[in-house]
Formats: structure tokens, C-alpha cells, sequence
């Protein structure tokens, strides 16, 4: 019997659940997939399930600290994000950089979820909601809709909370638009994660950022500088006969290049896109950031190391990594040190090799 295929009978999004260590992320992303009849496998990265009128798939990114590189990769090529704040604790430090750092990701359409509002109370909630107001006004926020719910709550079958689940959902579905998506451009998937195989062959996944791929069709690992073919195209396990922009792929490469694909690199339609190790960007720092410290850069699903010079009076800043990343101008990225986000910027154009 043939294996079942992926069938797009509705616009794909790709969302996610951020926010502060134990505000409830896992919670409601199981009682999300429960409300509309989707398994929770456990450990999964993403969750699939169907609204009546979108397919989305949700990752529960985590919450600490030390796990922030995998929030940020994690951040790349989300359609959306529900920003989940416990009601009995409100906005924390966490909150705002994770929410700095989806804004930075281009992670523009956010609906606030106000969790653990049952065991909260109204007075708490609405202490807790007019903080997430306020950081939401001080990041352009605009008219987002915060819902106050209860996961726990609302997976325990109670009617109140599981309607207010059931209004956070139709927000989701409302609030964040389907994305204009760009088939026409060379195809680019920003790797998340890879597996190499047994016998040569090499997983790798992520989100599609632009472009499409049948199988069979010829890829190139640009940070590698190495080729391979794209044998076999899945989403959520299921065989593709096409992929598009916004789909969660997983890919099977074939061929001598496959060993060379690495986590944060990219597969890209040959000749689309160059890797590079300098560049020039336009950033906003923290004060106390200065020339020649060592620093985090994060783009796409890549982190690298590197140093930042800004010339006095110049209008832009010259990057070096310790390796080279695929890029494009207009490509926005984290500057993190010591564990801290401390800037942000936004690629404008190579650097030639020895140049300015
Ligand atoms: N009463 C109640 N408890 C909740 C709710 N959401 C989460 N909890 C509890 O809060 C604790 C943390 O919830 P998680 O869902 O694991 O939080 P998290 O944000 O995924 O945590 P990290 O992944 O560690 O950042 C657990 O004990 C949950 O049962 C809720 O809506 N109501
Ligand atoms: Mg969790």
C-alpha cells in the first residue's frame, strides 16, 4: 500500500507558543492540540493541527535562559507567535526579550495569551494585562488581541475556560494574516535541524522561506560549498510531491555534499544565495557595547561568533564572523554577549574580502 501523502487542502501557517520559564507554554500547546482533536507526541518540536480554516504547525519554544540560541533559531519563519504570560505574574525581563526577539525575527503578528487567569482572579489578571499592554505599546504593538485563559483549566473540561481557548484559537485565526508567500523566488531553507544517516545520507529540516522543490531536483549547501540532491521531501512524516514557502520540511539529501549540511547553514536552488564571513549592517547596540568585543550574532537559524566595528561618525557598522553565513541584504539579526541580548541589526550589504 502506498505511504499517505501530505494533502493542502487549507493555507499552511507556522506559529509558536514564547514567553517566561513555567508561564504555561507546554500547557497550552497541548490543550490547543486537544481542542482540535490533534495527538501531543511527546518531545515533538511541533505539534500539527487543523482550525476550520488553516493547517498550522506549533512549536513550543523553550522558556530559560540558557536555551534562548534555540528560541531564536526557533524564531525563524514564524507566521505568528502567541506570547504567553502567566497572569499571576505578568511581564518579566524574559517576557520583553523574547518578544524584542520576534519582532527582530520579523515575527510581526502576536496574540497574547494570559495564562493561569482561573487560579489568578480578575484584579490580578487585569494588573497582568495592562503590563503586557504597556510592552506591547513600547514595541509598536498596536490593537493586539491579549485572551485571558486557563490551559489547565480548560483541558480539565471546564465550559468557561475552554470557550475562552476556543476565543484564543479564533484570534490566531483572525489576528495573523495569511502571509504573502514568494514561490517565484530561488527556493532557501534556513536549516533548524539535521540528522546524517547511516549509509550517506543526511535529514536536515526547517522552514521554507521561499521557493519551491519537487524531489529529485539538485540543492546546493552554500556554507559548505557542497551540492546534493533532494531525494525525498516530508512534512510531519508524510511524503510531499512539492514543497512551498511556509511548509515544515524535512528533507532527505543524497549524494557526496550531504555529509557537509550543518545546523544553521541553508539549502538553496545553486547559485542563489552566497555565504560570507564580513558584512556591512545597520545596528542598534546597548551602551557599553564596544569595538572588538567578542559577540553573538544570530541569523537566521546560524549563530555565529564575531566582533563589530563602528568607526566614529560612520552610518554603518562592519561584522566579522568566525564563519561564513548565508546572507541577503535585508536580513535582520541578534547581537547577543554573555547571555544577553545587546542589539539588533539589519544586513545592507557585503564586504569584499580585505575591503572597508
Ligand atoms: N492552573 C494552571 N496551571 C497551569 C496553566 N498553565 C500551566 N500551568 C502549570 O504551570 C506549570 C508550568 O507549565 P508549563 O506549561 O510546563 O510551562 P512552560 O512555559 O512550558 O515552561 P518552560 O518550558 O519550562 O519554560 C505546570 O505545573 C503547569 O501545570 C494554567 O493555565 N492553569
Ligand atoms: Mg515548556
Amino acid at each position: 500500500m502506498p505511504e499517505p501523502a501530505y494533502a493542502r487542502t487549507k493555507p499552511h501557517l507556522t506559529i509558536a507558543t514564547l514567553g517566561h520559564r513555567g508561564h504555561g507554554k507546554t500547557t497550552l500547546t497541548a490543550a490547543l492540540a486537544h481542542l482540535h482533536g490533534a495527538p501531543v507526541p511527546a518531545g515533538a518540536p511541533y505539534v500539527e493541527y487543523e482550525t476550520g480554516t488553516r493547517h498550522y504547525a506549533h512549536a513550543d519554544l523553550p522558556g530559560r535562559p540558557r536555551r534562548l540560541p534555540a528560541l531564536i533559531a526557533g524564531l525563524w519563519g514564524l507566521d505568528g507567535a502567541l506570547l504567553v504570560v502567566s497572569a499571576h505574574d505578568g511581564v518579566t525581563p524574559s517576557t520583553a526579550e523574547h518578544l524584542l526577539l520576534a519582532r527582530t525575527a520579523g515575527v510581526h503578528h502576536v496574540v497574547v495569551a494570559l495564562t493561569r487567569a482561573a487560579s489568578a482572579g480578575p484584579a490580578r489578571s487585569a494588573r497582568a494585562e495592562a503590563g503586557v499592554r504597556e510592552l506591547l505599546t513600547a514595541h509598536g504593538g498596536g490593537h493586539v488581541p491579549v485572551v485571558r485563559t486557563d490551559a489547565r483549566a480548560a483541558l480539565a473540561g471546564d465550559p468557561r475556560w475552554r470557550a475562552a481557548l476556543e476565543a484564543l484559537a479564533d484570534a490566531v485565526d483572525t489576528y495573523v494574516p495569511t502571509p504573502v508567500r514568494y514561490a517565484d523566488a530561488p527556493f532557501l531553507l534556513p536549516l533548524s535541524h539535521v540528522r546524517h544517516l547511516p549509509g550517506g545520507a543526511t535529514a536536515v529540516g526547517g522552514t521554507v522561506e521561499r521557493g519551491t522543490l519537487r524531489p529529485g531536483e539538485r540543492v546546493e549547501l552554500p556554507g559548505a560549498r557542497a551540492s546534493a540532491t533532494a531525494a525525498e521531501l516530508r512534512t510531519f512524516g508524510r511524503l510531499m510531491d512539492g514543497a512551498e514557502p511556509g511548509d515544515r520540511l524535512t528533507l532527505l539529501l543524497t549524494g557526496p555534499g550531504a555529509r557537509a549540511a550543518l545546523r544553521g547553514d541553508v539549502v538553496a536552488a545553486p547559485g542563489s544565495i552566497t555565504s560570507l564571513r564580513r558584512f556591512r549592517a545597520h545596528v542598534a547596540l546597548s551602551a557599553g557595547v564596544r569595538a572588538g568585543q567578542a559577540l553573538r550574532f544570530h541569523l537566521r537559524t546560524a549563530e555565529a561568533a564575531g566582533t563589530l566595528a563602528q568607526p566614529p561618525g560612520a552610518a554603518v557598522a562592519t561584522v566579522e564572523l568566525d564563519r561564513a553565513v548565508a546572507l541577503t541584504r535585508g536580513l535582520p539579526f541578534a547581537v547577543r554577549r554573555d547571555g544577553r541580548t545587546v542589539g539588533t541589526g539589519v544586513v545592507t550589504g557585503p564586504l569584499p574580502a580585505g575591503g572597508q
